[in-house]
């Protein structure tokens, strides 16, 4: 089988004038580097005895674990060498980052990330991932301020994740479609698996923590509720649910499958559960560029103007006609 390297993609695509720069694929590759560098940290945590959590919390007011530290350490490490990085947000740090630059520095872009999605499944060898966003770093700005950030999902150049299941997959998209490279451990490439991924419009599989049921709107309950009536019921088709409590492995079997994601804001978190900057803005960005929507319920996510760099946001995303027909009973208040 010809093997196209992720460098090499990214060469072609450079030549195609497909949105990916000169400078950005460098930084492509640099973000490669770290997930292959995570990849790695993750896997050994149990013989490097780093699977702990430490006696500290990050700004989310979660326990953060030994791994998201180290994990938020090599991605920053492996990302701030270039100069084209003008400033970062992580899930782990409570403030914007600013990556000490060298006097070639072009200040590019900035880089939002979740270092570790997921990373409460680690200790029991459930797959985890890595989230990236990356935005323009507004022109003539060295020193970026925290508003310099706050653009919304639909302004991203560049998103996608790495994913540390069976095997190491990295999921990326400039804007001209969503394409899946897998790391080959003995080369240390990756390389192309999954050109040109495409989610089915149609779905019969939800995915949603159910023991949240009692907090969610009436919209989201009226919807599960005839998910689950099955063929009997309004929907006229029976449906399989599915919950893995890592984003990252959720939106991965969706764009390979199709399905439908969703942590609505609810009773117990108003403003949802995951982050706008950083989990939700990437992935509507491939959702939405492998033929999905992602919405709030109420409106795009990408449309949205965030007001805080950690802010949490409602999401249902996925199946284009799904995610479609759940928004149409929060349109009907039903
Ligand atoms: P719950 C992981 O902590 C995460 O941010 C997402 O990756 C995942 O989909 C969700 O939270 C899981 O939340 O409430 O089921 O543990």
């Amino acid at each position: 089988m010809c093997k196209l390297s992720l460098s090499q993609f990214l060469l072609n695509a450079v030549q195609k004038k497909e949105a990916v720069t000169t400078e950005l694929s460098p930084l492509l590759m640099d973000i490669a580097q770290a997930c292959k560098a995570i990849a790695l940290a993750v896997s050994q945590g149990a013989l490097q005895g780093t699977m702990g959590s430490l006696n500290s919390q990050n700004v989310q007011g979660e326990t953060q674990k030994q791994l998201d530290v180290i994990c938020n350490d090599i991605f920053i490490a492996n990302t701030s060498k270039s100069g084209l990085v003008a400033g970062m947000v992580s899930e782990e740090l409570a403030d914007i980052y600013l990556p000490p630059q060298p006097s070639s520095a072009s200040n590019q872009y900035l880089l939002l990330f979740d270092p570790l999605d997921g990373s409460s499944n680690v200790n029991v060898n459930i797959s985890v991932g890595t989230i990236f966003s990356v935005l323009s770093c507004p022109a003539g700005i060295t020193q970026p301020q925290i508003h310099d950030f706050l653009q919304a999902g639909k302004h991203q150049i560049c998103a996608g994740y790495a994913l540390y299941g069976t095997s190491t997959i990295l999921v990326l998209s400039t804007g001209h479609g969503v394409n899946g490279f897998t790391l080959d451990t003995e080369a240390g490439e990756f390389y192309l698996t999954h050109p040109d991924m495409q989610i089915p419009a149609e779905t019969q599989e939800f995915a949603i923590n159910m023991s949240n049921y009692r907090y969610w709107p009436a919209p989201m309950q009226e919807y599960i509720n005839e998910c689950l009536q099955g063929e009997s019921g309004n929907r006229h088709k029976n449906f399989n649910m599915r919950w893995v409590a890592s984003m990252v492995a959720e939106i991965h079997r969706i764009l390979f499958r199709g399905g439908i994601f969703m942590y609505p804001a609810d009773s117990k978190a108003p403003h949802g559960k995951l982050r706008l900057l950083y989990e939700a803005n990437p992935m509507s960005f491939i959702v939405e560029q492998a033929g999905g929507a992602a919405s709030t319920g109420f409106q795009d996510i990408m449309e949205v103007m965030p007001t805080s760099i950690h802010q949490r946001i409602g999401v249902i995303m996925g199946s284009k006609n799904e995610a479609l027909k759940t928004v149409s009973y929060y349109e009907q208040g039903r």
